[in-house]
């Protein structure tokens, strides 16, 4: 249920009897990172006028270069869940490895683990461009009161229990699921509140926006440079619009919005494409399920995909549910 001027506080509560398992501890957690998301928000407002961007020096495990802002969020998101102990373990894009917390406690009888991208596109900011952070939350498999496993955050999307993005735009959104729809909130920074400001987001069943960086476009499988030829074609109601701004969650969030289709394939460079399943993929594929649209690595649903590994990568192709059922008809008949 919504109502107007319905702040993010409010309705957590109001919608808690809707969760599953209701001991208000999902609900603690997703107060928890709305807290850390204003926190990083205000660093991130003013990464313009500090010494802050740029590179920090460090690589993280996929060999790429950090940014301050991404060491800065990391700490806060992990600091605020750990010090509040809302969880058990949290596993992050930054990391090499998962954090149990409070392993030694036999009183943590906390039931959920977070993955988390702290910062995504934050190769942006320096161009002051929107950048996000994405959060996914699980029931933990082994039992409660032990240290976390890696099993624990190995899981499908489809156990997801919640999951959602922190888009730091023009203005800042916190948007989530907890497998009832999708919800967006925006925060109005003056007072630092998060108000219902898109209540139900749904994807169009058609849209007209595709999102891919065209420049890999000679390393793409052939059925993917033929579904961009087919976005290009001039019939019925394409050519569609190309919106690309390499930053996965505006870029996601524009076309729920808008109405349109985001492509990372595998390509003759990146066997399994960029993204990465735990961090970015399933939670975007669990709100774009809720939101009524649908997300593939081109043939599997993302949510039934088995992972291996913490920082496992793969296709992502995710957005309206008609566009994205026509890429996969192009990727069936060119793999
Ligand atoms: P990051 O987690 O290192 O920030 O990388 C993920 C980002 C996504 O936000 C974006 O969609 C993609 O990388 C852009 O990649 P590319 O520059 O190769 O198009
Ligand atoms: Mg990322």
């Amino acid at each position: 249920m919504s109502r107007k001027n319905q702040t993010l506080g409010e309705f957590i509560i109001e919608n808690q009897s809707s969760f599953k398992y209701t001991s208000g501890e999902l609900s603690r957690l997703i107060n928890s990172i709305r807290l850390a998301a204003k926190v990083v928000n205000h660093e991130v407002n003013k990464a313009g006028l500090v010494d802050i961007i740029g590179a920090a020096g460090e690589t993280n495990i996929q060999g790429e270069d950090q940014q301050k802002l991404d060491v800065y969020a990391n700490d806060k998101f992990i600091q605020t869940l750990t010090n509040r102990n809302i969880v058990c373990g949290i596993a992050s894009e930054e990391e090499d490895d998962f954090i149990s917390i409070n392993s030694q406690d036999e009183n943590n009888n906390n039931k959920y683990v977070v993955l988390i991208d702290p910062l995504d596109g934050s190769s942006n900011i320096d161009v002051n461009v929107s950048v996000g952070t994405i959060f996914s939350i699980y029931r933990r498999v082994t039992p409660v009161g032990t240290p976390v496993q890696l099993e624990d955050f190995l899981q499908k999307g489809n156990q997801q229990v919640a999951a959602g993005y922190v888009v730091y735009g023009t203005s800042t959104m916190l948007v989530y699921t907890t497998g009832h729809g999708v919800n967006g909130f925006t925060l109005n920074p003056a007072i630092g509140t998060f108000y219902l400001s898109h209540p139900n987001m749904t994807f169009a069943k058609d849209g007209k926006i595709y999102s891919v960086n065209e420049g890999n476009y000679i390393h793409f499988p052939q059925g993917i440079k033929n579904y961009i030829k087919y976005c290009q074609m001039e019939e019925g109601d394409r050519p569609y619009t190309s919106r690309y701004i390499g930053s996965l969650v505006s870029d996601f969030h524009r076309n729920m919005i808008k109405g349109g289709i985001y492509l990372y394939p595998k390509s003759s460079k990146t066997s399994n494409g960029k993204l990465r399943l735990l961090y970015e993929c399933n939670p975007m594929a669990f709100l774009a399920e809720q939101a009524q649209g649908k997300a593939s690595d081109g043939f599997t649903r993302i949510l039934d995909i088995e992972p291996t590994e913490l920082h496992q990568r793969v296709p992502f192709i995710c957005g309206s549910w008609n566009m994205v059922e026509k890429a996969e008809e192009f990727m069936r008949l060119a793999p």
